[in-house]
Parts: C-alpha cells; structure tokens; sequence
C-alpha cells in the first residue's frame, strides 16, 4: 500500500544543456534552444525534464563544477530565459528538476577563493584541508574519480585540498553547519522560482568522513537528507533523486522509505557496474550476460516493491547509448531500441529517458582523443597510455564506455549539424544523423519515437504498470526477459528476446493466458501457449482480466 504520488505515473527526460539545441549558433547547447523543444517533449507525453547543470561554471566538468549556485552560465543563457523555460514548461504540465551538485563546488566559486586564502579564513571549514604526511605526501590515499590522488597541494597554505572528482571540483565539507545552511538557502531560492525538483549529484558522498577514508554512506549520510528534506522541500509535492552510485536495496529504502522523509528515489547502478571489469573498470567491460542483468534488475523490483521506489533507466551523460550497449546498434537498431524500451518502461519505478534515446541515437564512434573533449577521459587517456596501454586499446574501450560518445549533440534533423546548431558544435555530430533524427521519427509511425510514445502513455492508462507486483520468469535462460506485473486480478507479461536469433522456448503454465495485446515491435500479441516464439530482438506486452 504505497501512497499515490504524482511521479509514479510520471516519465522523466534528462536534458544536457550543451548538446540538447543551440539557438544563437555558438556551437553550444542553450536555455532558449531547449525551451523552442518544449513542443516536441510535450508530445513525446514526458512529465519531467530533468537538466543537467545550467549554473554559471567554468565547465571544467561541463557545468558540474559550479561557481555561482544562482546564476547561469553566460553560453546557456540568463535567469530570465531560466524563468521563461520554467513557465512555458509549466504551460504544457511539465515540471523542470534541477541538477543539484553540492558535493562539490568549482575552484572559482568564492567559497573557495576564500577558503584557499588560509587557515583562520572565515570560509576555510566550508571545504576539506588537511596537513601533508609525515613525507609532504597526501594526507592518506583517497582517489579521484578522474584518475589520481583525491588531495592536490595548494602552495598558498601548504595544506591539501580533497577533491574526488577533478582538481578544480573540490568537495564540500558538509560537517560545517554553515555550509548546509548554505546549500539548503540556496535550494528554497530556487524552489520558489517554480521548480519541480531536484536531482542530486553524487549525494551518497556527502556524509564522507576522509580522516577513515569513507567516502560513501557516512554516519551521518541520511542526517544530512533529513535536515535537508526539513528545511527545503520537505512540505512541498517534488520529485527528488539521489545519484547514488553506492545504493543497495538496504540503503535505497533508507533513501526512499515512505517513512524516512528525504528522498522519493535513487538512481542505482548495479546494472551498469556488474558489466565493468574488476580491475580496469569501465575501461575494459565484460561480454554481456543477460542472466546477471536479470537477476540485478529483479533483485531492486523486488526489495522495493512494498516500500522505496525505483528509477529506471539505461543511460544518462555519464554512460554509454542503450542501443550500443544493451540492444544492436548495427543489426537491429530500430527493433533493438524498442525492445530495451518496453523491458525497461513496463517495470515499477519512474522512468527516465536520456536525450535522443527516443529516437535510438547510437554511440558515436571515435578515432581518435583529439575528439574527446570530457576531462573524465583525457585524463584517463593519459594515465593509462603511462601505464603501457597502446592508444588504440584506450580508443577502443572508451568508444565503448566513454562519456562523450553519448554527449554528441541531439540529431534533429537531416540538415547540417544535425540541425542541432547553424555553427561548428562543441564536440562532433554522430555521422549517422542523415538517417537517426527527430523529424525522421516524428514522421514514421513505426518509429522508436513512436514506441516511447506509446510506452508514456500506456503507464498513464494502466495502474497495472505502475503499481504491479513483479514477478520475474525463466531467470536463468540466457536469451529471453520475461517477466509479470500482477495488480488486482490484471496481469501484465513482458517478453523481449535479446538476441539477433528466432527463438522458441517453453513458457510456464502461470504464463499461458489471453487478453489484450498492449504494444510490439512487430505483431501486437493477444495470447500466450505453451511455447513462445520470439523473432530477433522482438518484445511485446500482452494484458489479461
Ligand atoms: O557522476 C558521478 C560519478 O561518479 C561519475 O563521474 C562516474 O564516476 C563516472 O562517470 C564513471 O566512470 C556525477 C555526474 O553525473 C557526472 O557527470 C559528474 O562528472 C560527477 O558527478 C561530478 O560532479
Ligand atoms: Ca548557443
């Protein structure tokens, strides 16, 4: 009996400003680009778009190293084009969620220029400074994110500095009560611009306690998103969701318990990192293994089905295209696209959709680093080049997993650029945007646009997708998703076949019913018997009374 919220029914569409629509021609993403998209968000039914960082920024990490919290970034726009975004949003029922990165701030953010000035500095314990080592090393042997030591010597003061993600993102010291009462002023300022919610950046981080070299879930973790939830948003009706990389089905249901009071859910990456190699991480990934990403995916439907809730997604900024990771992007681009669509949106959670998954962009493929413009992979580049690795082997991982693979701009159109800009983008355009582009799709009503469409609204119409029991099948065959939704004598199957082949296999007695067929990527199917037949990458979802 969870109580109804309005983003349980809801669908989110992640924005990232510099490459969603550039208005003025720059080359770089903008707040009026996005807001002369609204149209096309609206009738693609989503309810929320979540964007990434638009605060003023040297965008050392796009935008993620922020140095003024209420003001905008001169290449994205004003806080009048912010306020216009909102009310014209508002307009067509959409909510706009803010990402909300105070982990960290950037080195130009005058908390910090005030903090390096030295110790006895009244903005000193806003961040984190420790002597050297007993050699004039780090204070101990925390990392970035980014490659390398999370301390940087700062000459000023001869202390050290934490940053776990770049040297020019230092964390935040959120021991210090002044910067929450900071960071929780700053966040009323912008909830009373009209804003829907917030989604927050590696908010698992802020409890660290460095001195134990814990950086995840510290002690005081969930004091600090109680408190937070108190004093900002506590009493207002917004969708909040922690980035936490560190979330198990124990923690999320601290995050999002309906008794906790802090979040409504996370984002957890299980998914994601059980594809990575234990040594080199996302750098080398392993052969896909759909048996694990089964029973990863049903572990979280079934630890919060009574309390919590789920996001769902397959990609953001940070991960790879779902079509090139998860489906075909070569073989079965559209059918491999619908497919992971219909798995992922017909499950109990909020769905999240990436920009231009909607119209199956793919990864772009790279040469060379010269195309890279993420520090998270130039630095990486470097490190392992050092390490031996030939350039070629770092291409080829990074194609894969690399950010920026999935940051080229939003193919709207045949025309140049993708019609993305009139100027030369900031990062290239995926070459393949003559044939994968919105006007295309929008025009096509077989489309992968089309499906999400349907998928948006069909969650909208049937509280079965939202509110259903999950219960997962044939976990351990290799090939097939399977899986029912069961809600008040309806019961909702899901089948996809993840592989390029025909396939036929067995279905269990519960499984064999008739009703409705609700959506496919080929035929709609009606009933199920004892086998089912699958053809390549091939999903449906049939609907029983
Ligand atoms: O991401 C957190 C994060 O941990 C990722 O950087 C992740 O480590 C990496 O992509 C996987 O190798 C958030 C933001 O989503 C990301 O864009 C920012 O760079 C990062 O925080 C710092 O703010
Ligand atoms: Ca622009």
């Amino acid at each position: 009996p969870i109580e109804r919220k309005w983003w349980h029914t809801a669908t989110v569409y992640q924005v990232y400003p510099r490459s969603f629509c550039d208005l003025n021609g720059d080359g770089v993403g903008d707040i009026p680009g996005i807001t002369s998209k609204l149209d096309y968000l609206k009738s693609l039914g989503i309810d929320v778009i979540w964007l990434s960082p638009i605060y003023k920024s040297p965008m050392d990490d796009n935008g993620y190293d922020i140095s003024d919290y209420q003001d905008i970034a001169p290449e994205f726009g004003t806080l009048a084009d912010f306020d216009r975004l909102v009310s014209e949003a508002r307009n067509r029922g959409i909510g706009i969620v803010l990402d909300l990165v105070v982990n960290h701030t950037s080195d130009e953010h005058p908390w910090f220029v005030e903090s390096r000035k030295g110790p006895g500095n009244p903005f000193r314990d806003f961040y984190i400074w420790r002597k050297p080592a007993a050699d004039g090393g780090p204070p101990n042997s925390l990392k970035s994110s980014f490659g390398g030591p999370a301390w940087t010597l700062d000459t000023l003061s001869g202390e050290y500095y934490l940053h776990l993600f770049s040297t020019r993102q230092p964390d935040l010291n959120w021991e210090n009560p002044a910067v929450r009462a900071e960071i929780y002023k700053m966040m009323n300022w912008w909830l009373e611009r009209g804003i829907a919610g917030f989604r927050m950046d590696v908010i698992d981080y802020i409890g660290k306690q460095v001195d134990h070299e814990i950086v995840h879930d510290g002690p005081h973790l969930h004091d600090y998103l109680q408190e937070m939830n108190r004093k900002t948003f506590g009493n207002r009706d917004i969708l909040t969701v922690g980035e936490t990389w560190s979330a198990t089905p124990g923690s999320a249901l601290l995050y999002s318990g309906r008794n906790r009071h802090e979040l409504s859910m996370v984002f957890q990456f299980e998914h994601v990192t059980q594809q990575w190699d234990e040594v080199f991480g996302k750098w080398r990934s392993k052969p896909f293994d759909l048996v694990k990403l089964k029973s990863v995916l049903g572990k979280w439907q079934y630890a919060l089905s009574d309390d919590g809730w789920n996001s769902l997604f397959w990609g953001n900024h940070d991960l790879p295209r779902a079509v090139s990771k998860y489906g075909d992007a070569t073989g079965y681009p559209v059918e491999s696209a619908k497919m992971l669509a219909t798995v992922l949106h017909l499950m109990k959670g909020t769905p999240f959709i990436y920009q231009g998954e909607e119209i199956g962009m793919t990864n772009v493929p790279f040469t060379t680093i010269e195309q890279y413009r993420d520090i998270e992979t130039l630095n990486m580049h470097r490190l392992h080049i050092e390490a031996g690795l030939s350039p070629e082997e770092f291409i080829k991982g990074a194609n894969e997993n690399a950010r920026d693979n999935a940051r080229t701009p939003m193919q709207w159109s045949a025309a140049p650029y993708g019609g993305f800009s009139t100027g030369v983008p900031w990062i290239e355009v995926n070459p393949n945007y003559p044939k994968i582009n919105a006007e295309a799709e929008m025009t096509d009503e077989t489309s992968i646009w089309n499906h999400y469409r349907k998928l948006i609204a069909l969650r909208k119409t049937h509280e079965v997708i939202v509110y259903g029991t999950y219960q997962s099948w044939l976990d351990s065959h290799p090939d097939v998703f399977v899986y029912s939704r069961t809600l008040d004598g309806e019961r909702l199957v899901v089948a996809a076949n993840f592989t390029a082949r025909d396939l036929t296999v067995e279905l269990p007695g519960e499984l064999r019913l008739s009703g409705q067929g609700l959506i496919s990527n080929y035929e709609l199917v009606d009933a199920l018997g004892e086998n089912l037949t699958l053809k390549p990458y091939e999903a449906f979802a049939v609907l029983a009374r």
